[in-house]
């Protein structure tokens, strides 16, 4: 009976209990879930791009290593996320088709160039920071598989975070031309970095049901202010500056200040109209489409064995 299982749920999200895929939920609940966590899997597949164009070119043995660690670790989130998204009853071709179609999203960030090493710092110090203030409440998420895959998530994006600052470091205490390629980097990644967070809270339809449904556990302009909070003091540390003349402490608020969002901006990668959206799909489009031989025999070779479990 849907009410009593209506009122199990409800009161399970209440004790702070989590869902289990063969639990009984809302159908808009999945629907949601189903939507957050493609998006996040999308994200973090689409994401292996940016840094994946610097593997190549990277200063030294040891930097190339550590990318190309980092860019695997995103094409492993990628797949515990799709992992997540399909215990709700979607598949992962599913998913890729949408992707690929351009029906489906993913973050906004990862639709802007990496012309330069330093932009594997900043993506690293400010991108991975970002999604470690968006995801580590995230670990709290109702839905079981996703709180779950979450925390080790978490834990490599901190790691990933710490490699970025480490790059910036390096170059900001090195040569003249090094630093102003730091600060360069730093310029253009700050303010896509904040829109990562979504719209604001007025203009966020998914975020009231979410929170509701303990999904969310914090506001969009909530996790944005903690990111900034997080990230004045280590540019100090860094000796880089923010792009921005209306950051300062507020001593009342207990908070930085910052300034307007080009939320304009934000519309128009949404839209399919970033610097980089269309490279980036027509490159995950090769790449499916030229892995199309390896699944076809991973399939082949899966029937195969299991005829032989029957005989
Ligand atoms: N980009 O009502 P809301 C990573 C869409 S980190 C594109 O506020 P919601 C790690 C939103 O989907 C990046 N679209 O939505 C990494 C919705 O559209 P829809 C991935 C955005 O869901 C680092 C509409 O706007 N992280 O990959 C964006 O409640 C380095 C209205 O917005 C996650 O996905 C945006 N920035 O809140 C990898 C975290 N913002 O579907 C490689 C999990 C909003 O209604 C290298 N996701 N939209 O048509 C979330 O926490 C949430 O989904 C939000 C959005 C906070 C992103």
């Amino acid at each position: 009976d849907t009410t009593e299982a209506q009122a199990e749920f409800d009161a399970r999200i209440a004790a702070e209990g989590r869902i289990e895929p063969r639990d009984w939920m809302p159908e808009a609940y999945r629907k949601t879930l189903i939507r957050q966590i493609g998006q996040h899997a999308h994200s973090e597949i689409i994401g292996m791009q940016p840094e994946g164009n610097w593997i190549t070119r990277a200063p030294s043995l040891k930097r190339k290593s550590i990318l190309m660690a980092k860019v695997q670790d995103e094409a492993g989130h990628g797949l515990y996320l799709y992992s997540a998204a399909e215990t709700l009853g979607i598949d992962r071709d599913t998913m890729t088709e949408q992707l690929i179609e351009g029906t489906a999203r993913y973050s906004s960030i990862f639709n802007y160039p990496t012309p330069t090493w330093a932009d594997m710092g900043a993506i690293g110090w400010l991108v991975d920071g970002a999604a470690i203030c968006n995801q580590v409440p995230l670990c709290r998420a109702s839905y079981g598989p996703y709180a779950r895959a979450m925390v080790r998530i978490c834990k490599e994006e901190s790691f990933h975070q710490r490699q970025g600052f480490e790059i910036l470091y390096e170059l900001s205490h090195g040569t003249e031309a090094q630093k102003a390629m730091a600060q360069d980097a730093v310029n253009r990644w700050w303010w896509p970095s904040l829109m990562m967070f979504g719209p604001p809270d007025a203009d966020s339809p998914n975020s009231a049901q979410s929170m509701a449904w303990k999904i969310k556990r914090f506001s969009n302009d909530e996790l944005r202010q903690r990111f900034v909070d997080m990230t004045v003091p280590q540019s100090e540390v860094l000796g880089l500056t923010l792009p921005d003349p209306d950051l300062k402490w507020n001593d009342e608020r207990g908070h930085y200040d910052f300034g307007e969002i080009d939320w304009t901006e934000f519309k128009e990668v949404l839209k399919g109209r970033g610097p980089c959206n269309h490279l980036r799909i027509a490159n995950r489009k090769a790449a499916h489409e030229g892995g199309a031989w390896v699944r076809e025999a991973a399939t082949a070779y899966a029937v195969k064995q299991s005829r032989r479990a029957v005989d």
